[in-house]
């Protein structure tokens, strides 16, 4: 029989934890926490792990707290910083905390009767600690030793000319209230986070021991990372992947998992999915017999578009990633036309150049990437290697016209399978 731990160490998502945390799982419901602070506008793909554990827990019937650190993200938590951060301003954290707070709405279960999800921000109980009251009833339990010694002081400490200020120094005090703050309240027994959370975890476990002699538990995810050692999340461009569909548009995001390396594909079918053990074990068989095929590769980009952005932009990226193949164009808009063909070659025109009886379609694509000459473009015209917006086009002399261009903007141009040059028109 499988629990909530031995699901998650099968999965890969189990780096650290505290002695007795599978006993405890397995002996009832419990209610587990995790935290974001609002320090970006969005969340990114790195940040699933910690998400969907979460709802994973959920699943096996704990109860899941989402905590927006409105309060911690006005001091900055320094773990895996190698740098001091700059302090945000609170429209700042303001306006980051409720496009992240929309975005863990999504993955978790708000009305299931026995075990909803919550959502809380620490700026609600923070934002009324008294200074003295803090550092008799909190600052007491910590020595200063103890907290040097943590990696995110340490590092800072050993680093030339760098040091950390008192602010991100007292940031694990704050973290650590957090979690007896839930430990009382919300009779919460666990704090989940990635790998560099697990300083600011155990002094939390620490303060509760302390202060309630009780044994709260820390569960730490690993980071992901790529079997070729290059970082995970960022495209070939260097962007990062975010759930923010006005970031990462949904076709891009489809992309970036459809192109998985083979050795990565199946620990992120693990890491990312909700498919089974067999499911998993069928597409891992899919993937040695018939790589080519990338169905692995199909099922994770498939999977987690439709969990982010629903089942609708789910079919217009598919769509989409069709069109590069000859599939056809119908439907998209500009927005998606320039997304699909980002990477392309591409060259201007200016719409005067369409308008009137416009420009001969040989013309077109003489100044395009796709032909030498005018005579080699006519050639090729007439040879029916030639597609305007994936249409096929036999006649050199045919006029292309403003009307053509996608949403006023694009002309798609393709020779044979899969070569393509993207005109932009600029009115
Ligand atoms: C605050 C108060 C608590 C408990 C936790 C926190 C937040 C924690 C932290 N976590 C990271 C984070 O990133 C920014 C989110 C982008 C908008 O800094 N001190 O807030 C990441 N976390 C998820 C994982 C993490 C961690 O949200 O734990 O390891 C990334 O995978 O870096 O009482």
């Amino acid at each position: 029989m499988t629990n909530a731990f031995t699901e998650l160490k099968w999965r890969g998502l189990v780096y650290d934890y505290t002695e007795g945390i599978q006993e405890m799982l397995v002996a009832g419901p419990i209610t587990v926490y995790n935290g974001f602070d609002p320090t970006g506008d969005s969340l990114h793909i790195g940040h699933l792990v910690p998400m969907m554990g979460l709802a994973r827990l959920q699943r096996f019937g704990h109860t899941p707290i989402a905590l927006a650190g409105g309060g911690t993200g006005m001091i900055g938590d320094p773990s895996g910083k190698s740098e001091e951060r700059n302090l945000l301003s609170v429209e700042q954290i303001q306006h980051n905390l409720a496009c992240v707070q929309g975005q863990l709405s999504h993955i978790l279960d708000f009305e299931v009767k026995s075990n909803p999800a919550r959502i809380v921000n620490n700026y609600d109980w923070l934002s009324q600690l008294n200074m003295m009251e803090f550092l008799r009833d909190v600052g007491k339990h910590f020595t200063v030793n103890y907290m040097m010694a943590k990696d995110s002081v340490k590092s800072r400490l050993e680093r030339e000319g760098e040091g950390i200020s008192y602010t991100e120094f007292s940031y694990m005090l704050l973290q650590s209230f957090d979690y007896l703050r839930l430990f009382d309240n919300a009779q919460c027994r666990l704090q989940a986070g990635g790998s560099d959370q697990w300083g600011n975890i155990t002094a939390g476990i620490e303060l509760i021991r302390r202060v309630r002699g009780q044994k709260a538990h820390g569960l730490a995810y690993p980071l992901i990372t790529r079997a070729d050692g290059s970082k995970f999340g960022k495209t070939a461009a260097g962007d990062n992947t975010w759930l923010d569909p006005q970031k990462t548009s949904p076709y891009r995001f489809y992309q970036f998992w459809l192109n998985t390396d083979d050795g990565d594909v199946i620990n992120y079918l693990k890491y990312f999915t909700w498919l089974t053990q067999p499911e998993i074990k069928g597409l891992t068989d899919a993937l040695f017999e018939r790589p080519h095929l990338r169905e692995a590769q199909r099922a994770l980009a498939q999977k987690i578009t439709r969990m982010i952005h629903g089942e609708t932009a789910l079919a217009k990226a598919e769509k989409a990633a069709a069109v590069l193949f000859g599939g056809d164009l119908d439907g998209l808009g500009a927005d998606d036309i320039g997304d699909i063909f980002a990477d392309v070659p591409s060259s201007e025109i200016a719409k005067s150049q369409l308008e009137g009886d416009g420009l001969l379609l040989a013309d077109l694509l003489a100044e395009s990437s796709l032909a030498s000459s005018k005579g080699d473009a006519r050639r090729s015209i007439k040879g029916g290697g030639i597609y305007l917006n994936n249409r096929r086009v036999n006649e050199p002399n045919q006029a292309v016209t403003a009307a053509e261009a996608i949403d006023g903007q694009f002309l798609v141009l393709r020779k044979g399978k899969k070569k393509y040059h993207l005109v932009q028109v600029l009115s």
